[in-house]
């Protein structure tokens, strides 16, 4: 009824009045937008559940996707998308004088992610609603979000993310279907009939209130839900009347330490810190998670011996991983299995991927802490171990150094990662040279002993959000060349290699480019009063700040251009913007060093006239999903120069190369993948290659002075860090300074240097001839069919989860 636009304005009208109160003049946006939102998701009521219906009659198997992140982005616009109702809402909007694009502006992004593996984790609930892949995604959800980023004279200032402040139109509150999660106390042992019994006693109750987002499928009739559960006190505020002073103090602080679980996400990614707040967050989601499925598995009439024949576990890195033991714990405490029997289900059940090898990112608990919070599961992992070990010690007897190398509880830390492997029965990496080095270094041990569990699944993104969505220009440019099919089956995206040397069809590419730069450029003029040349090169780094993703080797790519151009300002070179965007950890000075740099040079070079325009540098304040959908569709060159063997795989570099962008890269993650793609002719390579640095790993580096010594950029531009000359201020970036040279510059920018110049020197050349460009940007967007996350989410279905897709008729 939604699709015809009388009756959607009748109803939209109806709702404001009705339920707002107020009458379409008195209306605030936020009005509006709560009353659109909640029109939509009750209209898409009757396929959720109808959805839900059908998997429970037609799936042989579910999937249950739990990650302590989904980076969503603004629901509504892709919510209408999928539904097929963006143009008719857009109308009946109009024709009451209503901008639909002002709605979708006051939305908050749901920022319920710090980055890659979130936005990873969004992009596949996505593509299997679309597909109508039976999943359900768990998490939780945080009464805020990633922190806002401000800049403050060149800082970064965080601010909370207060997402819910006018509530979730979104989401479905479920009470009756919340669990209770159980922390501290202590166990008793009963031996009941020569059997072991395991009774938990003084602990701490929690109740875990699951919130049900629908996700929506691309014009499929399939509604998928994101199950998020929040922290709450299991006695209510009415049991008040009944305590005393004392007791209503101790009940507030009950109140509030329970809250705590689910109020903040943590900041920070790539960076482990060891703490009991963030331990009982991931023990908290797997807990009420894996109890509320196997509630409703029982309640199908489910036994469960077959509970791995039906239910497939995800965990999405490691953080979930608790899922392992607390599913022993249900299966042998509460349904009264034995262990071998538990150990078979959960270890067919659980299906693992590891997104990083960052050393400073896996996680090991102290084994002190684990054992205080959660004393009975820390006994199963602690079983678990030992039985492994033992398993370990009859197929390499003696072998003391390669079983403590494996063992999942070393030296008083549980090292997660290692209890991921041993109780999962698939392990992946997220991009082909990731999960070589997974099975060839980081977890050679693993792979020598169990081979079958190790497989690759290169990431991919959803190209209706980054594409149809965000692009629609170049969107229905592609669909007037080859039609629609793309939009389900992106692989056909190929059909437009016939075109990259068809001149109109590049004509309009190039239009569509500018009208996505005038676009940006325009929020650029409006936010940051600068001016921006729409026939620069656009060249975009967007992402978290970390020194191995390498904004600094960028940066010193300006500076050295500043300087060639003071020199020389005749030059005969393309205009460049370059744009920056992308928090940094709250503790992670370096990253906030980096941040205060970019901004820093922007200053000196945006005013600048010597350069005659011909630099513009950007950073974008607050970088996220909603903002980023603005930002790829407007780019010329895609940043992507990771340390080569640090970036597991990268996601923004695929929603470059979707929107028609160069890559300039290093052969890191998924670049490599790419480039396989498009061929080299199409991608701009540079740098040491993953053999080559972990060479240099393996033989203690290089030395940073000797490239400072001999190249008089290197010394200009690293001098010019702390000698007061360009930034005014001595030593004013003497940390960045002191870790390349003296700390031996752990992520090679100085060695990358020279080759990173030179390339940008060679695009530069390139960029000169229109129609070569054009050829190439056609070539990149028809090639990117492969990195959709559609293919992905097909091979975990097929290969790892062994699900099918469920058609969800009308
Ligand atoms: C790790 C940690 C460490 C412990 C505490 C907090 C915390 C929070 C998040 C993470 C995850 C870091 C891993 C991550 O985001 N990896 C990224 O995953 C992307 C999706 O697979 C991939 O494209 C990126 O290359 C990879 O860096």
């Amino acid at each position: 009824m939604l699709k015809d636009k009388e009756k959607f304005k009748e109803m939209f009208l109806d709702r404001i009045q009705t339920i707002y109160g107020v009458t379409i003049e008195e209306a605030s946006v936020t009005d509006k937008y709560m009353a659109l939102s909640s029109l939509i998701r009750d209209y898409i009521y009757r396929n959720w559940v109808h959805t839900h219906r059908e998997y429970d009659k037609k799936a042989e198997r579910q999937v249950y996707y739990f990650s302590v992140e989904f980076l969503k982005g603004k629901p509504l616009g892709n919510n209408l998308l999928n539904l097929g109702l963006k143009d008719v809402c857009k109308e009946a909007l109009d024709d009451l004088g209503i901008d639909l694009e002002s709605i979708e502006n006051i939305e908050n992004d749901v920022g319920l992610g710090n980055g890659g593996l979130g936005r990873l984790g969004a992009c596949f609930l996505e593509s299997m609603a679309s597909l109508g892949i039976p999943c359900h995604g768990c998490t939780i959800r945080y009464k805020y979000g990633l922190f806002k980023q401000k800049i403050i004279d060149g800082y970064q200032v965080e601010v909370l993310d207060n997402w819910l402040r006018n509530g979730n139109p979104w989401e479905v509150r479920k009470t009756d279907k919340s669990v209770e999660v159980k922390f501290k106390g202590k166990v008793r042992v009963n031996n009941k009939n020569g059997k072991m019994a395991f009774i938990h006693e003084d602990y701490e109750s929690i109740l875990a209130v699951p919130n049900d987002m629908p996700i929506i499928g691309y014009r499929n009739n399939t509604v998928n839900t994101l199950r998020t559960f929040s922290a709450e006190p299991k006695r209510t505020e009415l049991d008040f009347t009944l305590l005393s002073r004392e007791e209503v103090q101790k009940y507030i602080e009950y109140k509030h330490s329970v809250e705590s679980i689910s109020e903040i996400l943590y900041p920070d990614d790539h960076n482990y810190e060891g703490k009991v707040l963030r331990l009982k967050q991931q023990y908290f989601l797997v807990s009420a998670g894996l109890q509320t499925i196997i509630r409703r598995f029982k309640k199908k009439g489910g036994m469960m011996k077959n509970f791995h024949e039906k239910v497939a576990i995800h965990i999405n890195d490691t953080h979930p991983t608790l899922a392992i033991p607390e599913l022993m714990r249900i299966l042998i405490d509460e349904e009264d299995i034995e262990w071998d029997e538990a150990w078979y289900i959960t270890t067919n059940a659980i299906s693992y991927t590891n997104h990083t090898i960052l050393p400073e990112a896996l996680e090991k608990w102290n084994v002190d802490m684990f054992k205080g919070l959660l004393p009975r599961i820390y006994m199963i992992v602690h079983e678990i171990n030992e039985r492994f070990c033992k398993e370990l010690w009859n197929r390499y007897p003696e072998d003391w150094d390669r079983i403590r190398n494996m063992a999942i509880i070393n030296n008083n830390y549980i090292n997660m990662a290692h209890l991921a492997v041993v109780g999962s029965y698939s392990v992946n990496g997220v991009a082909k040279v990731h999960t070589d080095i997974l099975k060839n270094q980081v977890m050679k041990n693993f792979y020598d002993f169990s081979p079958y569990k190790f497989n690759n699944k290169t990431n991919g993104i959803t190209h209706r959000t980054w594409l149809l969505k965000a692009n629609p220009k170049l969107s229905n440019l592609i669909t007037d060349a080859i039609g629609d099919k793309w939009i389900k089956e992106p692989s056909s995206l190929i059909k437009l290699t016939s075109y990259s040397q068809d001149s109109s069809f590049k004509e309009n590419l190039f239009k569509v480019k500018k009208h996505n730069k005038q676009i940006l450029a325009d929020l650029i003029k409006r936010e940051y009063n600068i001016n921006i040349d729409l026939d620069s090169i656009v060249d975009v780094q967007v992402k978290r700040i970390h020194e191995y993703k390498r904004q600094i080797l960028n940066v010193f790519n300006i500076l050295n251009m500043y300087y060639t151009l003071k020199d020389n300002p005749d030059l005969d070179i393309p205009s460049r913007t370059f744009i920056f965007g992308g928090k940094a950890a709250p503790g992670y000075y370096m990253a906030k060093e980096i941040i205060k740099l970019i901004n820093s040079v922007s200053y000196v070079i945006n005013k600048d006239k010597i350069i005659k325009d011909k630099l513009k540098v950007i950073f974008l304040e607050n970088y996220r999903v909603s903002l980023a959908e603005r930002v790829f569709p407007a780019s010329d060159v895609s940043e992507q120069i990771s340390t080569a063997s640090k970036e597991a795989s990268g996601t923004g570099n695929m929603k470059f190369m979707i929107n028609g962008s160069i890559t300039m890269g290093t052969l890191d993650g998924a670049n490599i993948e790419i480039r396989d793609a498009v061929g080299d002719d199409n991608f701009f390579n540079f740098g040491l290659t993953v053999d080559e640095v972990l060479s240099y790993y393996r033989n203690g580096g290089y030395n940073s002075w000797d490239v400072y010594n001999s190249d008089y950029r290197v010394k200009r531009i690293l001098d010019s860090l702390i000698d007061g000359t360009l930034f005014g201020e001595k030593d004013k970036f003497r940390m960045i300074y002191e870790s390349l040279l003296n700390n031996n510059d752990q992520y090679f920018v100085l060695k990358d240097f020279d080759d990173y110049v030179k390339t940008q020197v060679k695009l530069q050349e390139r960029y000169k001839n229109k129609y070569k460009w054009l050829e190439m940007c056609t070539e990149n967007i028809a090639n990117a069919g492969k990195f959709s996350s559609d293919r992905t989410v097909k091979e975990y279905a097929k290969h790892i989860w062994k699900v099918k897709e469920v058609q969800v008729e009308k």
